[in-house]
């Protein structure tokens, strides 16, 4: 316990000591009435309201500045934007332009397609004329060369057949064979063996430098008869091209023929070679047959 206080509050009235320092009510009183407590109340009042403005208004600026970026933001990406659209418009414009040109290219390049085609049928038609052409030409040639060859062939035997004419009459005599073939008159025969088709047969003759055997005149025939062979014997005539019209292989005109009776008949499945029987006599067979005899001829030399 403090003895000041004991004493003030034991003694009758106040000392110096109790003047200097009166008891804390009193004190309060003095110092710190109502009205300096409505003023503190009021200084912090105000002071808390301009803090509050001062914040307000710190926020508020705060705001607007954040508003102010915010709007200049959004003018720069608006103008971005705007400049955006306006390139893209100008892009647009140029695809536009460049798909006008690109369809006007297709057109032009259709066009020459289409121009092009039409120039290729007609070359194409050109070419098959051509062609055509050149295959009969080719054709032609080849028939002309044929029969000049055969003409050249004609015209040789006509001048050995003239040689042959004159050295006879010279006193020469004309009768010189090859060997293995048989001279009768002007001629020289070769009496084939072995089973042939008439083809085969002509083929052969014309190997040995003969040809398979024409017979103009009935000594030709009985010469020839006699050694035929007896199965049948192919000779050098046939009517191939034109039926009953019969081509001696030396080109000579039918001008003797040995037919047997009732013969040529063209029988079976069609018959244009001709083969002497065994009688000497003619008929016409199939080319096909297989004959043991063919005979050959050619002319006999000086
Ligand atoms: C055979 C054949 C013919 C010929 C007749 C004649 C059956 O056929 O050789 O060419 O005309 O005989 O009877
Ligand atoms: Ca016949």
């Amino acid at each position: 316990m403090n003895p000041h206080s004991q004493g003030e509050e034991k003694g009758p009235g106040p000392t110096v000591g109790h003047q200097e320092f009166p008891n804390l009510p009193e004190r309060q009183r003095r110092c710190c009435g109502q009205g300096t407590w409505m003023a503190l109340l009021g200084l912090v009042t105000i002071m808390l309201w301009a803090g509050l403005l001062t914040l307000l208004l710190f926020w508020h600026w705060d705001a607007v500045k954040n508003l102010k970026q915010l709007e200049e933001t959004a003018a720069q990406n608006v103008s971005r934007v705007s400049k955006d659209l306006e390139r893209q418009r100008g892009d647009q414009m140029a695809q536009k332009s460049q798909a006008a040109q690109v369809s006007q290219h297709m057109e032009k390049i259709q066009a020459e397609q289409k121009r092009m085609k039409a120039q290729d049928s007609e070359l194409s038609r050109n070419l098959d004329g051509l062609r055509s052409d050149l295959s009969n030409l080719k054709s032609q040639s080849l028939n002309e060369r044929s029969a000049a060859l055969h003409s050249l062939e004609k015209l040789q035997e006509e001048v050995v057949k003239l040689w042959v004419e004159l050295q006879m009459s010279n006193g020469s005599t004309c009768n010189t064979c090859p060997e293995k073939w048989v001279n009768f008159q002007r001629k020289c025969y070769y009496f084939g063996e072995g089973p042939k088709k008439w083809i085969q047969a002509r083929f052969t003759c014309s190997k040995l430098q003969g040809r398979l055997v024409s017979i103009h005149s009935q000594e030709e025939q009985d010469f020839l008869a006699k050694r035929a062979n007896r199965k049948g014997t192919w000779i050098g005539l046939r009517d191939l091209d034109m039926e009953g019209e019969f081509i001696w292989m030396d080109e000579n005109p039918l001008n003797y023929t040995n037919w047997r009776l009732g013969e040529p008949n063209n029988g079976g499945q069609g018959e244009d070679c001709v083969m002497m029987q065994g009688s000497g006599q003619w008929n016409d067979a199939f080319c096909h047959s297989l004959l043991d005899g063919w005979v050959c001829d050619r002319l006999a030399t000086c």
